[in-house]
């Protein structure tokens, strides 16, 4: 073969690949995009304590993913406050502390459990296999307080200071959507997602625990 007719080959090769690669781009990029929910959740509690904005139930089953999530306590305060998972998630427990802790939730939680006392260094774990809301004591340190929300999909999103949320990607239907919060009561309401158009959500006037 001589070389020009090398060259051109090779070159051939490469266009093939590189309209290979870019169809699978081109796919997945296809796949992801979903209706957008954003919006407010208006309350003077949600400067302090974060809300849940979640989708209550989306058709089909969904995973939940491959590593474990991580809750720490460190300085005597679980880390983060608030962690909403997907049914099935498995989340580390990590005492990242300078003392023992000992780490439960109470009976009435979607997931009763006790991982005893345990010392500084070691990790612990815990499956959340129901739906629901998770309270995480500390018996040692009855100050210490944080939630797991375990959620059927992951079209969820926690507000910022202002109340703020945004949820992407959503397969376009009609659907609940909740809000979840340590302090309020819950609330919902019906939202239609569709593929590029935003719906923007309002909750108000939510009502004290
Ligand atoms: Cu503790």
């Amino acid at each position: 073969m001589n070389n020009i007719l090398k060259k051109l080959l090779l070159f051939a090769v490469c266009a093939a690949v590189f309209a290979l690669f870019a169809a699978d781009a081109q796919e997945a990029g296809a796949q992801q995009s979903g209706g957008v929910i954003k919006g407010t959740v208006k309350s003077p509690w949600l400067a302090r304590y974060q809300a849940v904005v979640y989708v209550d139930r989306v058709e089909g089953q969904f995973s939940p993913p491959k590593e474990n999530l991580h809750m720490s306590q460190k300085g005597l305060v679980f880390d983060p406050h608030i962690l909403p998972v997907v049914l099935g998630t498995t989340v580390d427990f990590t005492n990242d502390d300078t003392v023992a802790h000992n780490v439960s939730s109470p009976q009435g939680s979607a997931k009763v459990f006790n991982l005893g006392l345990y010392g500084v260094g070691v990790t612990k774990t815990v499956t959340f296999d129901k739906l629901g809301e998770v309270p995480l004591l500390c018996s040692v340190h009855p100050e210490m307080s944080a939630f797991v929300i375990v959620l059927q999909n992951p079209y969820f999103a926690l507000t910022d200071k202002a109340g703020n949320f945004e949820i992407k990607d959503v397969p376009p239907g009609t659907y609940q959507l909740k809000v979840w919060n340590e302090k309020l009561q819950e609330a919902s309401q019906s939202v239609v997602a569709e593929q590029g158009k935003p719906v923007n959500v309002e909750f108000k006037d939510l009502k004290k625990r």
